[in-house]
């Protein structure tokens, strides 16, 4: 089994320690501190019940003993894929306290997406849902327990039919094992992915818990804050920024709100008094509109978070008018760096900026495309490292070669521009992946599916401004021989067992490529050309 490795030099090991930064904590010292100081505080609140922080606690120590007696043994990675319910913080915090490796899959995954994470991490476990959303984790399962014959324990949470539940996990009296070593890997986590297929990020302890803990201090997280996870909570903004882990820290209330529909979230707001939650732009826009006709109050809201897209400074003025709190913009990545308003700034920073860094140790880049530094306040490429970005992905030779400078920068494959007070906007994006309403899209990944059409010569796939999904994707497509219909090409993708929200939006037939003098042009030439070619059109 490849080992989970996230190296820092040894000497900024050293600083980050001494600053204060890696304190030793693992995640689930966490959960272990908030529950002793606050034992009968309410911890989460979802569809699927209320648990005080001492009953989330022993749940999770339930569980994990239940995990080793089946066999699970310390190191074993598994993948875990649940939509928003309390049973994910029992789950997740269980494998923590078993020395297991979540590798966390979001619930929009399906099979080719999760045999390739089961595949990439050496998964031996996979622990799903019964059914969410209309859709049946138990079949998804089945077919990919069949392409993984290494794949020893499939868990269902709710209704298992043949496979072993939660619930009925062996109480077991193994002994459970000592705290994970705080330098060590706690859990994988997806990249957006611009070229193929998700990377696998190793998270440590040390550097993640640090990344929750100040982003809770930024946003001013306590026992009284009521935070809900409207997002899916595996993605790494709900889940750490603060989300709910920074809630967890604080000894904060978690409400899992099983839809981000404004309908659903409005009645949870309501009712559990929710201070704090986090949007991408689209579903801001969505609740700015509805706000104005809910008959749900949801005047208890103070802070809403926008980030993973862009938001425009446009639409970023009316948040306060509308839902009356405060915005704060978070611009943040899986890998790393994370970068807020803070809640005291002045307007027009809070509007029409990304934020500034968690961190005074962020080392921030803002590069040519020579790998030169900018002068101040011009565009260039963002480059970071520091006490919570990672050197490196897992198993991936490849995309680390790509991805990081020699000297262990981090290429975010972000166009950004820094302001006189130190503050990022994000002004585009080097790398070919759609950004549609936060999720990413690997334009590569969508071409090689169209490709393995028998009716496709040729296939590129780019991204183009949406009103309402901030980016939409298009395929342009060479027929080979009769053109395919629409219809049957994005229903043949989805057939590729892929997440829904890859199928490309668009599809728009051409018969052939321009090429340069040169001969064939580069993808990402190719892209640029047909993108600025439709929007001329349009
Ligand atoms: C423009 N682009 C943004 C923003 C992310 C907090 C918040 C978001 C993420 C996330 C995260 C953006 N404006 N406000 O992990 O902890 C785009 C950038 C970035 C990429 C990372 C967190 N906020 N982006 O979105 O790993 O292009 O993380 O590099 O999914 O989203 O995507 P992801």
């Amino acid at each position: 089994m490849q080992p989970l490795r996230q190296t820092w030099p040894q000497h900024l090991a050293d600083l980050y320690r001494e600053r204060g930064y890696w304190r030793g904590e693992t995640l689930f010292g966490v959960l272990r501190r908030t529950a002793t100081a606050y034992p009968d505080n309410f911890a989460v609140v979802g569809t699927d019940g209320r648990w005080t922080y001492r009953e989330l606690h022993e749940r999770a120590e339930r569980i994990a003993r239940g995990l080793l007696s089946v066999g699970l043994t310390p190191g074993d990675r598994v993948v875990v894929q649940l939509p928003n319910c309390t049973a994910f913080l029992s789950v997740v915090f269980g494998l923590f306290r078993a020395g297991l490796i979540p590798v966390f899959s979001l619930p929009a995954h399906r099979e080719t997406e999760i045999v390739h994470f089961l595949h990439r991490a050496e998964a031996v476990g996979y622990i799903v849902a019964d059914r969410h959303g209309g859709f049946d984790y138990r079949a998804l399962a089945r077919k990919v327990k069949q392409e993984v014959p290494v794949l020893r324990h499939v868990i269902v949470v709710g209704e298992a039919e043949e496979f072993p539940s939660l619930d009925d996990l062996p109480a077991g009296d193994a002994p459970l094992p000592a705290d994970a070593a705080p330098e060590s890997v706690a859990f994988l986590q997806i990249s957006g992915g611009s070229t193929g297929l998700s990377k696998l990020i190793p998270r440590t302890h040390d550097d993640y818990v640090y990344s929750f803990r100040a982003s809770a201090e930024i946003c001013g997280m306590t026992p009284d804050t009521v935070y809900m996870a409207s997002l899916p909570v595996a993605h790494n903004f709900p889940m750490s920024s603060p989300g709910v882990f920074g809630a967890l820290h604080a000894g904060a209330r978690i409400v899992m709100c099983p839809s981000p529909s404004p309908e659903a979230a409005f009645a949870w707001i309501e009712r559990e008094r929710v201070t704090m939650t986090g949007l991408v732009p689209p579903l801001a826009l969505l609740w700015m509109q509805a706000a104005g006709r809910t008959t749900s109050d949801i005047s208890s809201l103070a802070v809403l978070q926008v980030g993973g897209a862009k938001f425009a400074p446009e639409a970023a003025r009316r948040v306060t008018a509308t839902l009356r709190c405060r915005l704060q913009q978070v611009f943040g990545m899986a890998e790393g760096l994370v970068n807020y308003t803070r809640l005291d700034d002045p307007e027009d920073l809070v509007t029409e900026t990304q934020g500034r860094p968690i961190s005074p140790d962020d080392e921030i880049l803002i590069v040519d495309d020579m790998g030169q530094p900018v002068p101040p306040g011009e565009r260039g490429l963002l480059l970071t490292r520091g006490p919570y970005t990672i050197r490196a992905y897992h198993n991936d030779p490849a995309a680390n070669q790509r991805a990081f400078t020699e000297d262990g920068y981090y290429r975010t494959g972000d166009i950004v521009r820094m302001t006189p007070e130190g503050y990022l906007v994000v002004e585009g994006r080097a790398g070919d992946h759609i950004n549609r309403a936060g999720e990413k899209i690997s334009a590569e990944e969508i071409e090689d599916h169209l490709l393995a059409h028998p009716g496709v010569f040729d296939a590129a796939v780019v991204a183009i401004p949406d009103p309402y999904l901030g980016e939409r994707s298009c395929a342009f497509v060479i027929p080979d021989g009769p053109k395919p219909g629409i219809a049957e090409l994005k229903a043949f993708v989805r057939g590729r067992g892929l997440a829904e929200f890859k199928v490309p939006d668009q599809v728009v037939f051409a018969e052939s490529f321009e090429t340069t003098a040169v001969g064939k042009v580069s993808r990402k030439v190719l892209r640029q050309q047909l993108r600025d070619a439709l929007l001329r059109r349009e």
